[in-house]
């Protein structure tokens, strides 16, 4: 704690000092080198004089430039852009990545993360130790980031436990509770931006017997996930669900929801041939048939260096996908 007060005592007082290293990404040449200014005027308060701010295209009479809850002075120490509210362009401003440690612990304004809220029916908790998994899949993601290391910081936060329903209907219907949308309405906290939700349940019910061996469903930023016995199964179904409500669709790959591509020519967990262990995506190198799961994520978001890489989509795809659960295809997306 000491340590940190006394870095930041340090760069206030020498704020140039601290500009020119997030400027220019170079060790800053001495503190005192450009620290002394005569008679600085500092018009908002920030932190930077006014003359600094010009040369930053920061406006020297708002303290918040980019009215993103940080200071202009604040977010060069930081290294967040003082004219951009949402630096990594994860969806999460870098005012709420630094400040809203409740709703958004362990966020970093320099890296992209990705927060779910999970909810599980009585005596279905999921495994501390499958999420954790999960993450280290995500966190070694060949994703680009500000802070120059790659990954996305999955958050998987296990939030309450709900009622039990079993099986739970995949489907709406009228009623209080008896389906995964009472569910998702009642106890998801999804109205916070960035957030996806999942529930964990004993045992899921298709209203369309054509699906009813599937053991999770996933609908725009909500899905569920059963709760198998089979160990390591739980990871490929949660996995592949994520993809869903993370951008992959059917309509993105032939191979995304079916079984025309072998698992060895698009191994993810997108693939239904994927083997129950298997819980990853694909980063496209595989050849032909090999679809960037990873990329099309990172496009779908509109992650800035992703966004002119969207693959084509596939009409035919999304068609025959569409034929047995249309509502399914047409809604699942990205945030
Ligand atoms: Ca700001
Ligand atoms: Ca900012
Ligand atoms: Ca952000
Ligand atoms: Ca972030």
């Amino acid at each position: 704690m000491d340590a940190t007060a006394t870095t930041e005592q340090a760069s206030e007082s020498a704020p140039d000092a601290t500009t020119e290293r997030a400027q220019t990404d170079t060790p800053a040449p001495t503190a005192t080198a450009t620290a002394t200014p005569t008679g600085p005027v500092d018009t908002d308060g920030d932190g930077l004089n006014d003359s600094r701010e010009r040369e930053l295209g920061t406006n020297a009479s708002v303290a918040d430039t980019d009215s993103d809850g940080l200071d202009d002075g604040r977010e060069l120490e930081l290294g967040t852009d003082p004219t951009i509210a949402d630096t990594d362009d994860d969806g999460l401003g870098d005012g709420a990545e630094m400040l809203a440690t409740e709703t958004l612990p362990g966020a970093d304004p320099l890296h992209r993360d990705i927060f779910v809220e999970i909810d599980y029916m009585a005596g279905e908790r999921p495994e501390e130790a499958m999420l954790d998994r999960i993450e280290e899949r995500f966190a070694s993601a060949p994703i680009s980031n500000p802070d120059g290391e790659d990954g996305i910081d999955l958050h998987l936060r296990v939030d309450e436990e709900v009622p039990a329903q079993e099986p739970i209907l995949a489907a709406n219907r009228p009623g209080e509770l008896d389906d995964i949308f009472d569910y998702r309405r009642r106890y998801s906290q999804l109205d916070r931006r960035g957030h996806f939700y999942g529930l964990v349940v004993d045992s899921l019910e298709y209203p369309n017997a054509s699906v009813r061996d599937l053991q999770g469903y996933a609908l725009g930023d909500f899905f569920v996930s059963e709760n198998p016995a089979a160990p390591g199964v739980q990871d490929n179904v949660v996995m592949h669900e994520l993809g869903h409500v993370a951008g992959l669709g059917p309509w993105r790959h032939p191979g995304i929801d079916s079984r025309r591509i072998p698992f060895e020519a698009y191994p993810s967990a997108m693939n239904y041939r994927a083997p129950g262990d298997r819980f990853r995506f694909s980063d496209g190198s595989e050849g032909a048939a090999d679809f960037d799961d990873w990329r099309a994520i990172a496009s779908c978001h509109g992650w800035a260096g992703y966004d002119d890489s969207f693959p084509a989509v596939d009409d035919e795809n999304a068609s025959q996908a569409a034929g047995g659960k249309r509502v399914l295809s047409a809604s699942v997306g990205c945030l």
